[in-house]
């Protein structure tokens, strides 16, 4: 468990991580590869892959060429089996715990096994809270699930610490990517609050501001897509 128990660690330490998130519906390879030498240059400490829609076809091709480029851990987090890449080193093993679609609860797992059995990733499980960003996301597309309101600061909290006594080592709050309204700092810091397990937030945060805003609400990963995919010279600005 080498990449969730550096991220234990550096939450232990107070040390602040930041992923860069690569569609690859959105990133052709020659994109890709322009893409991960930006991120080398970036204070990123880890790169995930993932979209809610993307067939699959050409991520391994992906990921190997983002492996050559940066040392970084590189984490996916499919919506469906056909999603799961070896060329990864872990994967984000989702529950999404706001919706009520098993599919997305357990169904989707259950036909993953096949492949993760044989597979060298490092499975970290993950309760997914999907909170009301402002717009239809394409999780609540894909999924068919609502996402928790955001001043319903509770439910967000007892599902996010249901996730964790049923034994989920990280929560994601996910306002969807391109989101409207990121988490409001309010939900971040009383979640923060009352969890034990490390705790990440994504979905559109958009500013040097706001990221630090998000880590001082109590997260210790804040997710960046579309500020980086808009203008990879974000994090000198
Ligand atoms: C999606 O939270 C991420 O999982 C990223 O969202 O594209 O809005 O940064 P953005």
């Amino acid at each position: 468990m080498a990449i969730y128990q550096d991220i234990v660690q550096a939450k232990k330490e107070n040390k602040k991580l930041l992923a860069i998130l690569i569609d690859p519906e959105k990133v052709t390879i020659k994109e890709c590869f322009d893409l991960s030498k930006k991120i080398i240059k970036s204070p990123a400490t880890h790169v995930f892959v993932g979209g809610s829609t993307f067939s699959g076809a050409h991520l391994d091709e992906l990921i190997s060429i983002i492996k050559t480029t940066t040392k970084l851990p590189i984490l996916i987090f499919p919506g469906h089996p056909s999603q799961i890449s070896n060329e990864a080193d872990g994967i984000l093993f989702l529950s999404l715990l706001s919706g009520r679609n098993p599919e997305y609860l357990i169904e989707h797992h259950i036909n993953s096994v096949d492949i993760l059995a044989k597979s060298n990733l490092e499975i970290i499980p993950t309760g997914y809270l999907l909170i009301d960003g402002g717009k239809e996301t394409a999780v609540q597309r894909v999924s068919q699930t609502l996402p928790i309101e955001q001043d319903n600061v509770d439910l967000a909290y007892k599902t996010a610490k249901a996730g964790e006594f049923l034994g989920k080592k990280l929560i994601y709050l996910e306002a969807g990517s391109g989101a409207n309204q990121h988490v409001s700092l309010e939900m971040i810091r009383y979640v923060a609050q009352n969890i034990k397990i490390p705790l990440i937030v994504g979905g559109g945060i958009r500013s040097m501001k706001t990221i630090q805003e998000v880590y001082n609400a109590g997260a210790d990963l804040v997710v960046i897509g579309t500020a980086f995919e808009n203008d990879t010279n974000f994090f000198n600005l």
